[in-house]
């Protein structure tokens, strides 16, 4: 996208062809300027007074005093370990990389966490598990129109990725077939070809069955596995119980619409398989996707031109934001705090003794669900997420909050966690600075400043320079985003996401640059794993995966099931896109989604308001009718506040592996009105 002053501080947001996007842009980017003239936009420090209790407008020096004396207080009290930080893949990647390295140099504190990991972890596990690496997409979305069959397992990208739509319907008009795997019949379900209507959470044990069924039709390639992989006999095993009946009461997919999707799999020449929120927000998540993966492997359709395994990576840095160290257990370059040669390379980077770096600390709903207990997290500093209306069990972690003994929020605007911080930093936003993205194709892309931020506003990098400053920390912290990358460059040389050769100039010039790319003279990396795997051996693990159900299952008191997700025209937490008059208009206020034969029983109408429970909490919500979802299921979007909040009701159940919570399933109870 591009940005285009018609004067006295109109922008607007005009096509620029671009290979990823091809020119095209969703809504919510074109509507994206309108945010950067927005009345709400905060110009200045906000801190909150102690006799009325109010948010009052302060100067940078008064609001940065206020939080380096807190973060003195509790260190000296509690111990560095009771100073949190929270990130957001929303920021740019050398954001992200200045967030975990002030966290663990200027902080000494392990406890440093971030919204992805409630977006793509469950993946990224297991990508790394059975490929040696986590790239969302190890290849172009260009090759997606070459894949003959795709199937597309819980991505609803014709609302949440409008612009990546373009490949699937080119892929259509080629003949290819698209299989949707969801619990509703989404407009991106209109595009497909099949649509498997599946009971939420049991998506292991679709690909079970899936891959049952083409070992008994001979789909599976033999030669591949052998070349190729390791491990496929205990999966063989294991996927021998998953008989299509059996598959069939589980899913509630119908045994021919199994032998259907098997067979346009196993006989496709080339075929991609995707993951995106569906299976990977589940307590199973990091399951449901090896269980994808083990089917791309055992039919042969990854490691080659226009096959494979992908997830589809949501937040517009969600890639690089997952790379650089604002992950509990991760150091930049996809580096692990745990690994020994990783702490004394970034040891030496930051220009500190490798003993002194933290060990890893608690994921995101761990540090949440504890703030303000005795040896927990007291004092916490968030950077780009909306926790209070995003994170699961939301009423807890509101009230957790509130236990702290301080609350730091940089945002653009007053978000529902800033309403509750003790002082809130605005900041600057993407139009306004210069940084590099990773998109969900690896490719490294540079965003150019265009425009200045309002007067009064300061980046993040600037915020946390003049915190580390204010620590009395030596250690050094750019404000320069350029200076920020070439040290991110040197950070990342020979970690898995490696950005060494990647310059400004180059991103410029070349349209981006795929990591990895170890040296200036190296041309990038568009497809992963053509000639081996980045596991250590080469080849690709199979893992055998048995279906368990949802941590939460309905029964007489709860007899529903809920899930939840995006509607088009709203952006996450609502934080931005509830401030877009048109965006706001066309989704004005919070609503379930609920079947008309369900409806009828309870004696509901389309726009009642109806009243929703779980063992978490109550939300108060309009029913929207639509024959569209399973009739045993209910849909909440998550982007509202209030008493309108899904995240009132899910159930923070986490994987035991990526520690993803259950969004995608719990059980729910309905009533008609409003008490
Ligand atoms: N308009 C809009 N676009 C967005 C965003 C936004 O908030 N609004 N957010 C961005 C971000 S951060 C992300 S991560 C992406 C997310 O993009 P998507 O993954 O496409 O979004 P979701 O709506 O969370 O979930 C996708 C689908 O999963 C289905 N589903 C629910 N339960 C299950 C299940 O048990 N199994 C399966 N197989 N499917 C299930 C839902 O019905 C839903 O249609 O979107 C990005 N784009
Ligand atoms: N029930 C349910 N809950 C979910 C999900 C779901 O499917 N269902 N999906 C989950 C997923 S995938 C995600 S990604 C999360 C997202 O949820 P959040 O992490 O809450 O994401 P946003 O609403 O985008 O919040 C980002 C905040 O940062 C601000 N911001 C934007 N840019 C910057 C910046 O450069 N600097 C600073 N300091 N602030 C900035 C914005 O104004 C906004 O207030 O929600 C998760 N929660
Ligand atoms: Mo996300």
């Amino acid at each position: 996208m591009h940005l285009e002053s018609s004067g006295d501080d109109i922008w607007a947001v005009t096509e620029r062809d671009f290979p990823t996007n091809r020119g095209g842009l969703c809504q919510k980017g074109w509507t994206a300027a309108e945010l950067l003239s927005s009345r709400d936009r905060l110009r200045t420090p906000l801190v909150r007074d102690t006799r009325s209790e109010r948010l009052c407008p302060a100067t940078w020096e008064e609001a940065l005093d206020r939080i380096a004396r807190a973060i003195q207080q509790t260190r000296t009290a509690y111990g560095n370990d009771a100073i949190g930080v929270f990130g957001g893949g929303g920021l740019t990647n050398e954001k992200a990389y200045s967030l975990g390295k002030f966290a663990r140099v200027a902080l000494r504190t392990s406890q440093i966490d971030y919204n992805g990991r409630f977006c793509m972890s469950s993946a990224a596990v297991a990508s790394i598990k059975a490929f040696g690496v986590d790239r969302g997409l190890p290849f172009p979305l260009a090759d997606i129109p070459h894949a003959s069959t795709i199937l597309l397992v819980g991505s609803n990208l014709a609302a949440t990725m409008p612009p990546v739509m373009q490949y699937f319907q080119e892929q259509k008009s080629r003949g290819g077939a698209l299989i949707v795997v969801d619990p509703r019949a989404t407009a991106t379900v209109a595009a497909a070809t099949l649509h498997l209507q599946i009971t939420p959470g049991t998506d292991a044990a679709l690909a079970n069955g899936l891959l049952h069924i083409a070992i008994k039709e001979g789909y599976v390639d033999e030669a591949f596995i052998a070349a190729r992989t390791k491990g496929f006999d205990l999966v063989r095993r294991t996927v021998s119980s998953y008989w299509p009946a059996r598959v069939e009461r589980i899913t509630g997919i119908a045994e021919q619409q199994l032998h259907h999707a098997a067979r346009l799999l196993g006989t496709a020449s080339t075929a991609i398989i995707l993951t995106a929120r569906g299976p990977e927000q589940q307590s199973q998540g990091v399951n449901n996707a090896l269980a994808f993966i083990n089917l791309a492997l055992a039919l042969g359709k990854a490691g080659k031109p226009y096959c494979g395994y992908g997830c589809l990576t949501g937040q517009g840095n969600g890639q690089g934001g997952r790379e650089h160290g604002q992950k509990a257990d991760q150091l930049p370059g996809y580096r692990k705090l745990d690994n020994p040669a990783d702490r004394a390379h970034i040891a030496r980077i930051w220009g500190v003794n490798e003993r002194d770096l933290p060990q890893p600390g608690r994921s995101a709903y761990e540090m949440l669900d504890r703030l303000g207990d005795e040896g927990a997290v007291r004092t916490l500093l968030v950077f780009g997420s909306n926790l209070a209306v995003s994170a699961p069990n939301a009423g807890h972690v509101e009230e957790r909050l509130g236990k702290l003994d301080f609350l730091m929020v940089s945002d653009l605007f007053l978000s529902e966690t800033a309403e509750l911080a003790d002082v809130v930093l605005p900041s600057a936003q993407w139009a306004e600075e210069e940084g590099t993205m990773t998109n969900l194709e690896g490719r490294v892309i540079l965003r150019r400043r265009a425009m200045c931020p309002p007067e009064g506003v300061r980046t993040d990098l600037e915020i946390l320079a003049a915190l580390v400053e204010k620590l009395g920390c030596a250690a050094l912290f750019p404000t320069r985003a350029g200076e920020v990358f070439e040290e991110l460059r040197r950070a990342s040389a020979g970690g898995a996401a490696d950005y060494s050769g990647i310059t400004y100039d180059r991103i410029a010039r070349e349209n981006g640059i795929f990591w990895p790319c170890p040296g200036e003279d190296h041309p990038g990396t568009p497809r992963l794993f053509l000639d081996r795997f980045a596991t250590p051996d080469g080849h690709a693990q199979f893992h055998p995966v048995e279906y368990r159900s949802a941590a939460e299952e309905p029964d007489y008191e709860f007899p529903l099931y809920l899930t939840t997700g995006r509607v088009m025209s709203q952006y996450q937490s609502g934080a931005q896109t509830r401030r877009v008059e048109v965006l706001k208009s066309s989704c004005p206020r919070p609503f379930v989604e609920i079947h008309p034969s369900m409806a009828r029983t309870y004696g509901i109408q389309n726009g009642d308001e109806v009243r929703l429970t779980t063992r978490r909490g109550t939300a108060l919500l309009a029913a929207q009718l639509t024959p569209a979802i399973r009739m045993d299921t209910l849909f909440v979007p998550f982007h509202f506040p209030g008493s309108g909040r899904a995240n009132l009701l899910t159930n923070p159940a986490l994987d035991p592996i990526s520690r993803m919570p259950e969004f995608k399933v719990c059980a729910v109870r309905i009533e008609k009105g409003k008490s």
